[in-house]
């Protein structure tokens, strides 16, 4: 590739170490079945959805010879779908060379643009003479993404088609994109197909883990870049000493972003969704949390401070929550009628009259641009596109109104400056950590061992992720195991479910801990950019989350 930075040039050189158990290829790895399983909820609905690929048993990898997984050639399919996440790349090479090492015969494809390339067949074959230049790094380049979701009976059916001549297919995403997996490897042993369907678990927001999954890939780089800035911004804070910033941290459903870029630089405020849900507090308690710390701060002379909100903030408020879930569904049932009106007023106009009053009033009462914001596309798979909202807008616009009352009352004599930022897209592409280099090239190599050996239905799964990569733990997660039903564009659906901030789990309760003291002193932490060479204490570390999960 041209263009290469040094960098990049040296990183490619980069060589993951591989868990023990995989290191000496599929062939001297050996599954052990453990006892059958069944979904965390809803089990009844689940199996009458997934009648061939319920209740599959976990599969743990061994070391012990199993050289029939080298005795045919394969093809193997794989496909990158949703958001990026810094190490996807790693997981096609992990892929690649547990499929080689297995037969040099084997044959990896890589489907273009994600799940559209199934549906439309557009794929390219990977070769090493390809994949050399997008070792370690960021980015879907190679292969692209999309969100596109095989959902229609033509997809379905092009789907069968298209992965005929295919052995496996590796489906790498998040949530929605595994729950699709499953529903293809479903349809696959329905139809009788030859194929086996095996996920890689991918977001960087991290709430796609549970007990079996400790994290998502593309969490540990994300953080880390987030963090970097964070911690920049919370030194130009303290040197200016004249602002307010507030950050607001992609992490669409779950505020594990948000928690773990906290731990890492201190700010004076980290808002929890999950907390915010848990306790029912409305947008005007929310903003008389803030305004408190603002004035409890000013009070002390510091009209200054640093405050990190998840961008899926909107959706905990319980208010908003209501409101979200109700326009989702007159969207989706007025799909038609909307279509066929152009401007963004008149539609809001309209979808005011189809909301139960109270909402309607709630709606009528948000800032303009929000509400526009409210109304934008779903994405394929239901969801509120919450990175195209700018909650800190609707939180400062908010603050700057009650401190104004506050003023008037003789209670606050402070200035307010804020300044908004939204970090997303700048940490989604990032050079994998050698966390993530590792975890994506044990996690590609670990799904064609999966495949190799003919399961079908299952996520890759590599724990133990606190010790070193060499002693990481393999093997198979059935996804039926992770599902419940759960309303989308107005319906029930079979889902895996997102792994939310745990209000009893350690991480939390460690911000519990801190948050008061963070909130009044100037406690910055400013980790600076991630390290890819030098000692290992900087280069090697993992997740404060994962830290305290695991203590
Ligand atoms: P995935 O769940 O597909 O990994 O994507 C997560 C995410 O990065 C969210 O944090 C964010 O809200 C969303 O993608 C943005 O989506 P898009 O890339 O379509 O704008």
């Amino acid at each position: 590739m041209s263009n290469s930075s040094e960098l990049q040039i040296q990183r490619r050189k980069f060589q993951p170490v591989l868990p023990e158990v995989l290191q000496k290829g599929a062939a001297y790895v050996k599954p052990k079945k453990g006892n059958s399983t069944k979904s965390i909820a809803d089990q009844k609905k689940i199996k009458e959805i997934f009648e061939n690929t319920y209740g599959l048993p976990e599969v743990s990898f061994v070391k012990g010879a199993n050289q029939s997984v080298s005795k045919k050639a394969v093809r193997i399919g794989v496909v990158l779908s949703g958001g990026q996440a810094p190490g996807g790349h790693n997981v096609i090479a992990g892929l690649f060379d547990g499929l080689k090492k297995a037969n040099k015969n084997n044959e990896l494809i890589g489907f273009l643009g994600g799940p559209s390339g199934i549906v439309e067949n557009k794929y390219k074959l990977i070769t090493e003479k390809l994949l050399i230049d997008y070792r370690n790094t960021g980015g879907f380049d190679l292969i692209k993404s999309g969100r596109t979701k095989i959902e229609t009976g033509q997809q379905f059916e092009n789907t069968k088609s298209n992965c005929k001549k295919l052995d496996a297919l590796i489906v790498v995403g998040g949530d929605d994109s595994n729950t699709n997996a499953a529903l293809i490897a479903e349809y696959a042993k329905k139809e009788n197909m030859d194929l086996c369907v095996v996920g890689v678990p991918k977001t960087i927001d991290g709430d796609l883990k549970n007990s079996h999954i400790e994290t998502s890939f593309g969490f540990d780089t994300a953080t880390k870049i987030y963090s970097e800035l964070v911690g920049n911004i919370c030194r130009d804070v303290n040197s200016a000493q004249k602002y307010w910033h507030f950050v607001r941290l992609m992490g669409r459903s779950a505020s594990h972003i948000t928690l773990e870029v906290g731990f890492k630089t201190q700010p004076n405020i980290v808002l929890i969704g999950e907390e915010i849900l848990a306790k029912k507090y409305t947008l005007a308690k929310v903003i008389d949390n803030i305004t408190d710390v603002i004035v409890k701060r000013a009070k002390l002379g510091k009209n200054f401070g640093v405050a990190l909100v998840p961008e899926g903030l909107i959706e905990f408020i319980p208010e908003m929550k209501e409101l979200i879930s109700a326009l989702n569904d007159a969207l989706a049932s007025n799909a038609q009628e909307l279509s066929k009106i152009s401007s963004i007023e008149e539609k809001k106009e309209f979808i005011f009259k189809k909301l139960p009053s109270k909402l309607s009033e709630l709606m009528q009462s948000l800032p303009a641009g929000i509400a526009s914001q409210l109304m934008l596309d779903r994405d394929p798979h239901g969801n509120v596109q919450v990175s195209l909202i700018e909650t800190e807008k609707l939180l400062i616009e908010m603050i700057q109104k009650k401190l104004g009352a506050l003023k008037k009352e003789e209670k606050y004599k402070g200035k307010f400056s804020a300044i908004t930022h939204f970090f997303g897209y700048e940490g989604r592409c990032g050079i994998p950590s050698n966390f993530d280099a590792n975890y994506c090239y044990a996690l590609g190599y670990n799904a064609a061992v999966l495949a190799l050996n003919g399961f079908t239905g299952y996520l890759s799964s590599v724990r133990n992720l606190t010790k070193p990569s060499k002693q990481w733990v393999c093997g198979g997660i059935p996804l039926t195991m992770m599902m419940n039903v759960e309303r989308r564009h107005g319906k029930d659906k079979p889902v895996i479910q997102k792994a939310l901030v745990d209000l009893k789990g350690k991480p939390f309760k460690e911000l519990v801990k801190n948050r008061d003291k963070w909130a009044l002193s100037e406690s910055y932490i400013f980790p600076g950019p991630i390290q890819y060479f030098g000692p290992s204490e900087v280069t090697d570390l993992t997740t404060k989350t994962l830290q305290y999960e695991q203590k």
